[in-house]
């Protein structure tokens, strides 16, 4: 039985220097401690030993239980040691490396050009105030002194709503609630967006608009001229010449469409100006009396000049877009570019 119990100690180290799993340790483990087990089976049989020998051969069994036992305990953590030193492997992180950038995004090349034409004439000291799109005809239209039988208000140019209301088809409404609320001086600029019944290369049906307005006493033309020039040289460079047209609009009177030397020749005359040197960039005048009576101000004591651009034109010359209607596409390809 002496050597019996040393073989299962020889056997159960040999053993334990096999094994390299955890799996294989709790089965090798059973195979020795376990109810049918190598050295379960011995101390079972000690039952017929004699007087003499049991307590010697219990001793033995007990010192080679212990020596096993310790065995296996440090052979269980040395393998769960390595079990986590591999699992840390696995799972590490290499600080080094670059991070991910996120995604970003930027403003529309629409809203870049709106961005820069408001910043100027914030400079010029004009404030930003925006207002309703839907709108009613008396704001769009009755105020602005546009008779019941111009063309825009026509239903193939403006939009009208089931409700009788329309979406504006400028952003002036916006002028006649601040002119009706405020008291001059005034010096506003109305940037949004506005739509008319309107799609081909150079119209979208919706579009954004920059509409300005100044009224105090003794407000000229000239102020009216040295504004949109500085606007001008600002927003295409200090070279660009302006020149003003006679032109009408209801709301203004006298009215001008205003060029600038085209961007793309200097005034030579190109393709891009159709050979005349010049570009078409907005619309002004001297407030019409009839708007002011409109919002209760009185045109003896008050004068004004207003202005209009459409910004997608500007961004248009900015860029040097061939089609309007690509700006409202959200093609990534083309959005990218600016
Ligand atoms: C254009 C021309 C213009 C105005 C807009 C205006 C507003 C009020 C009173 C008088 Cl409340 N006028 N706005 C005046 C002249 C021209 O726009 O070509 N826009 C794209």
């Amino acid at each position: 039985m002496k050597e019996e119990l040393q073989k299962i100690q020889q056997e159960g180290l040999e053993a334990l220097q096999q094994v390299s799993t955890l799996k294989d340790l709790e089965s090798l483990r059973i195979d020795f401690f376990g109810r049918k087990g190598k050295l379960t089976d011995v101390m079972k049989g000690m039952g017929n030993l004699s007087q003499d020998e049991r307590p010697i051969i219990g001793k033995l069994a007990n010192d080679v239980r212990t020596v096993l036992t310790d065995a296996f305990d440090t052979t269980k953590h040395t393998l769960e040691q390595k079990q986590q030193e591999q699992q840390l492997m696995a799972e590490a992180i290499d600080v080094t490396l670059p991070g991910r950038k996120p995604a970003y995004g930027k403003a529309h090349p629409v809203m870049q050009t709106l961005d820069r034409i408001e910043s100027i004439f914030n400079q010029m000291g004009f404030q930003a105030v925006t207002g309703p799109e839907i709108e009613t005809d008396h704001y769009n239209f009755d105020a602005l002194n546009t008779p019941s039988d111009h063309p825009a208000r026509d239903l193939h140019d403006t939009f009208y709503l089931t409700d009788g209301n329309l979406l504006r088809t400028h952003t002036s409404p916006v002028q006649i609630r601040v002119m009706e609320k405020q008291t001059p001086p005034i010096r506003i600029i109305v940037p949004g967006k506005a739509y008319r019944v309107d799609y081909d290369v150079s119209h979208t049906p919706m579009f954004h608009q920059v509409e300005g307005l100044l009224v105090d006493k003794h407000v000229t033309f000239s102020e009216l001229k040295g504004v949109l020039v500085s606007f001008a040289k600002q927003m295409f460079g200090d070279q660009t010449q302006m020149r003003f047209r006679p032109h009408f609009f209801p709301f203004t009177e006298p009215s001008a469409e205003a060029d600038i030397s085209c961007t793309v020749c200097q005034g030579k005359g190109c393709r891009s100006c159709g050979h005349t040197g010049w570009i078409e960039i907005l619309g002004a005048g001297a407030v019409d009396p009839e708007v002011f009576r409109a919002v209760n101000y009185d045109p003896e004591e008050v004068t004004g000049f207003a202005f209009g651009m459409g910004v997608e034109r500007i961004a248009n010359l900015q860029f040097r877009i061939p089609d309007i209607r690509t700006f409202y596409e959200n093609d990534l390809r083309f959005l990218r570019q600016f």
